[in-house]
């Protein structure tokens, strides 16, 4: 599914008219509120294999940035709300055309100037592709930042390269082994604080195999490097401003608070 947008005839209003998932019971994002979560202690979330650094590279779909590991299992998830081990297979980014807004999920009706996802399929199904047709096929980690004045060192690696990816299609090798550790974990203090629902994914085919984590840590940002992703370009040639999709109803879906 690649013939989408997030305007227009293309948009995300008319994305069920293609993909009949996208307008299912439990889509992805939600507005977070949280005096209506279910507050829960669950077994640690745990990250294995962040800590050895791997030769990445990030590619410009059109829809976002994609960074991929050379490596194919390059970190399992696991713990938490999860019943079996998640292995990496990507990660992207959502952003907006100013600071004020970008993210997906919002959190008390606030959004965030961007928004990571790293996804992870469940490894009893052998590929991502495999286990899109399970509804237990995906966890994905989800990352809010906001604005600081200073740029954030970890995510200069990937700001560096977007100069090259801008026409879509274009992929770019990062100049340097990445450590996942630096993006996913920036305070291991505050991994074990998230919120976690059942969702879809946020693009079509916006299937329903997702186990959503929202770290409630928030990482930092500088405009300039806000801005840079704001120079990709979109399959028709603009310029790719925004690429987040509108909140979705809750409907009778459970929101859990972990608390560490
Ligand atoms: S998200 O994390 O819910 N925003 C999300 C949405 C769509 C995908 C993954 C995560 N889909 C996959 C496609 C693949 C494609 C990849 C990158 O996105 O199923 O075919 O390679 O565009
Ligand atoms: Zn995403």
């Amino acid at each position: 599914g690649q013939n989408f947008s997030y305007d227009g005839d293309q948009g995300p209003l008319h994305w069920g008219e293609e993909y009949h998932s996208c307008i299912g019971k439990y889509q992805s994002p939600i507005n977070i509120e949280e005096h209506n979560v279910k507050n829960v202690s669950l077994s640690p979330l745990r990250l294995i294999g962040i800590d050895n650094p791997y030769q990445s590279y990030v590619t410009n779909t059109g829809h976002t940035v994609m960074l991929k590991t050379n490596e194919s299992k390059a970190a399992t998830l696991s713990g938490g709300p999860l019943q079996d081990n998640y292995v990496f297979e990507q990660l992207h980014f959502h952003w907006g055309e100013n600071d004020y807004e970008g993210s997906e999920d919002l959190v008390n009706n606030h959004s965030f100037p961007m928004e990571m996802h790293a996804v992870f399929y469940k490894e009893d199904y052998k590929s991502f592709n495999e286990a899109l047709n399970h509804s237990d096929g995906l966890a994905i980690l989800a990352y809010l930042y906001e604005v600081s004045p200073q740029p954030n060192p970890a995510y200069e690696p990937i700001v560096r390269v977007l100069r090259d990816i801008e026409v879509m299609g274009k992929r770019k090798a990062l100049q340097e082994p990445l450590l996942l550790e630096s993006l996913f974990v920036p305070d291991i203090a505050k991994m074990q604080d998230y919120f976690t629902y059942f969702g879809s994914l946020t693009t079509p085919p916006c299937l329903e195999v997702a186990r959503w984590i929202d770290f409630k840590d928030r990482q930092q940002l500088s405009h300039e490097q806000l801005a840079a992703f704001r120079d990709l370009q979109t399959p028709e040639g603009d310029k790719l401003t925004h690429n987040f999709r509108p909140v979705q109803p809750l409907e009778d879906r459970v929101v859990f608070h972990n608390i560490p």
